[in-house]
C-alpha cells in the first residue's frame, strides 16, 4: 500500500522548517549512538493525546487533514528541553507502536517543528491513524502517551 503524506507548512518558513528537519536528523543519529544512556521522559500526570478529526469511522476524501489533540502537556519543537512538552508524531496503518526508550525512527511521521495538523493523501480503502508523543529526543514519553487508533475510508 503507498502512502503519500505530506507536511502541512503553511505557518513556518521554508527555510526555518528545513533547518528544523536537519536539527532534527542529527539529533535522530546522535540518539541512535548512544540509545542506553538516553535520558526517558516521564509522561506528565494526566497527559492525552487524540484525533480531533477526521473522526472515527469517518468518510473522507481522498486529500484530508488530520488535526491533532492535546491535553495536560504542550507541544514544543523536536531538540527543545521544555518541560511538561513532546511532539506529536502519527501512525498510519501501523499495527505495532514504536519501542519504547529509544528515538522513533519513521514511521511515525515525525511532526518535529511543533505541527498540530497535517494533510494526508491516501488510497481509496480503509486506514488507520494513531497519534503518539515523542519527547525533545523523538523517544515516546514513560508510558507513553498515545491515542486511540481511528479508522477513516478514503473515498
Ligand atoms: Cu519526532
Amino acid at each position: 500500500m503507498t502512502i503519500f503524506s505530506r507536511i502541512s507548512t503553511h505557518r513556518i518558513a521554508a527555510s526555518k522548517f528545513a533547518a528544523l528537519l536537519i536539527a532534527s536528523a542529527f539529533t535522530l543519529v546522535a540518539g541512535v549512538s548512544s540509545a542506553q544512556d538516553l535520558p526517558i521522559t516521564p509522561a506528565p500526570e494526566g497527559a492525552k493525546v487524540f484525533i480531533v478529526s477526521p473522526q472515527d469511522g469517518a468518510t473522507v476524501e481522498k486529500e484530508f487533514t488530520v488535526v491533532f489533540g492535546l491535553e495536560g502537556m504542550g507541544v514544543a519543537p523536536a531538540g527543545i528541553d521544555f518541560k511538561d512538552t513532546g511532539h506529536h508524531h502519527l501512525l498510519v496503518n501501523q499495527t505495532d507502536l514504536p519501542p519504547a526508550g529509544k528515538p522513533m525512527g519513521n514511521p511515525p511521521i515525525h511532526f518535529g517543528a511543533g505541527q498540530t495538523q497535517t494533510t494526508l493523501t491516501l488510497e481509496p480503502g480503509t486506514h488507520t491513524l494513531q497519534l503518539i508523543m515523542g519527547d525533545k529526543l523523538h523517544i515516546p514519553h514513560e508510558p507513553p502517551v498515545v491515542s486511540s487508533v481511528i479508522t477513516v475510508t478514503v473515498k
